[in-house]
């Protein structure tokens, strides 16, 4: 039997596309290479020829896309002599925090909204041995206070404010382009941030021709950070669309927003990090911004579940969620290429989950006639 080299993790996958060094001591727990599927029941019960697929990052080490961009955080940080990291989070890059920096042996500081964090991630910042700090206020009360924090204190800041995370995070737009064998019509992200529709931009540029050698100190996307000029793979790259949740949308408000609320807790931001990057990104792709109500995201989330056999956390479904209603309309036209990032796992958010799932298990007792019963009830 043919033997393959053990994946080991983006970093060494991408060396010369990213800024690491020959005696970088790499922090990884082998994060990337997660599956592109292909949808096939969805757009046939849609009645649409488009080829849709899902990047399913859930099924990264710690559960969610933030890990591409930790590998590199992280490792940085551990290179520049860090002894601890500090972000603010929704969940997530909590999550990610934690679990490589108890890879690396140092400290990870994680403000959190106080209740509006999913069970999952809280469970994974509190057993990676992160410092968990839960304030009273929301995500961009705590990003600002990391700021301010960071400015007096020994700690770096791993927020996708960080560029070395979207030089992480960028990978996943090789990854796509390596599978499909050029970029995709449109790619569809949720958008809290703003960070993860930036680092796929970055990466979609540094791959295609058309942005020839992107890599240039005065680059507002990479400043500087990207490491290989004139690696043109590809001849497109996509339209990027990014889809908000309604009550937490500042890019169809226009303007940041002091309150955001929304069922998809991971992006529940209103002041996002990197807004004038998201904004050239729409209009460098020719793409578009939009939202989705929390009954949409939740009604994607579960036709996934149910007709894919995908699992993801509500966030991620909001890409879904968009893609659906603008191909239905017409705005992705048929004979499109979509891929969908689903950015974090279903198992993240239990409760969500299960309070919409209502009716989904029936209790019987214990013997042959109510089983046989209920199967003859309830086959498909
Ligand atoms: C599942 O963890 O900001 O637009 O603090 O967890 O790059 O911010 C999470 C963001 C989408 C939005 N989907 O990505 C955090 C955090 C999921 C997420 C986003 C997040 P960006």
């Amino acid at each position: 039997m043919p033997f393959r080299p053990r994946y080991t993790g983006l970093i060494d996958k991408y060396r010369d596309r990213l800024p690491v060094h020959d005696d970088t001591r790499i922090i990884s727990l082998g994060e990337g290479n997660t599956p592109l599927i292909r949808l096939n029941n969805i757009p046939r019960e849609i009645g649409k020829e488009v080829d849709i697929y899902v990047k399913y990052e859930g099924l990264n080490p710690t559960g969610s896309f933030k890990d591409r961009g930790m590998t590199m955080a992280v490792t940085k940080a551990v290179e520049e002599g860090s002894r601890a990291v500090i972000c603010a989070s929704t969940g997530n890059t909590s999550a990610a925090a934690a679990a490589y920096a108890a890879r690396a042996g140092i400290t990870a500081f994680v403000l959190i909204p106080e209740g509006k964090i999913a069970m999952g991630k809280l469970a994974q910042a509190m057993m990676h041995g992160s410092v968990v700090l839960q304030i009273r206020g929301n995500f961009d009360a705590g990003m600002r206070l990391v700021k301010e924090v960071a400015a007096e204190a020994p700690v770096t800041i791993v927020n996708s404010i960080n560029p070395y995370r979207l030089q992480g995070q960028k990978t996943a737009a090789f990854e796509i382009i390596e599978e499909l064998g050029r970029a995709p019509d449109y790619h569809c992200l949720p958008v809290g941030n703003a960070g993860n529709i930036t680092a796929h931009w970055i990466g979609y540029c540094e791959y295609s021709a058309a942005s020839g050698d992107h890599v240039t100190e005065a680059c507002s996307f990479c400043k500087g950070h990207c490491t290989y000029a004139g690696g043109a793979i590809v001849g497109n790259r996509p339209k990027m669309v990014g889809y908000q949740a309604a009550g937490s949308a500042p890019f169809m408000r226009g303007h940041m927003v002091d309150d955001p609320d929304t069922v998809a807790t991971a992006i529940r931001i209103g002041h996002p990090q990197s807004w004038d990057q998201a904004w050239k990104v729409r209009e460098e792709s020719g793409g578009w911004f939009d939202e989705c109500s929390d009954e949409e995201i939740l009604a994607a989330q579960k036709l996934l579940a149910r007709k894919e056999g995908v699992f993801c956390e509500p966030a991620s479904a909001a890409s879904l969620a968009g893609a659906l209603r603008d191909i239905k309309s017409g705005k992705i036209p048929e004979g499109s290429s979509v891929v969908c990032t689903l950015t974090g796992n279903g198992l993240k958010d239990p409760d969500t989950a299960i309070a919409q799932s209502q009716g989904g298990v029936v209790t019987i007792d214990a013997a042959l006639e109510p089983v046989k019963a209920a199967i003859l009830g309830n086959m498909k």
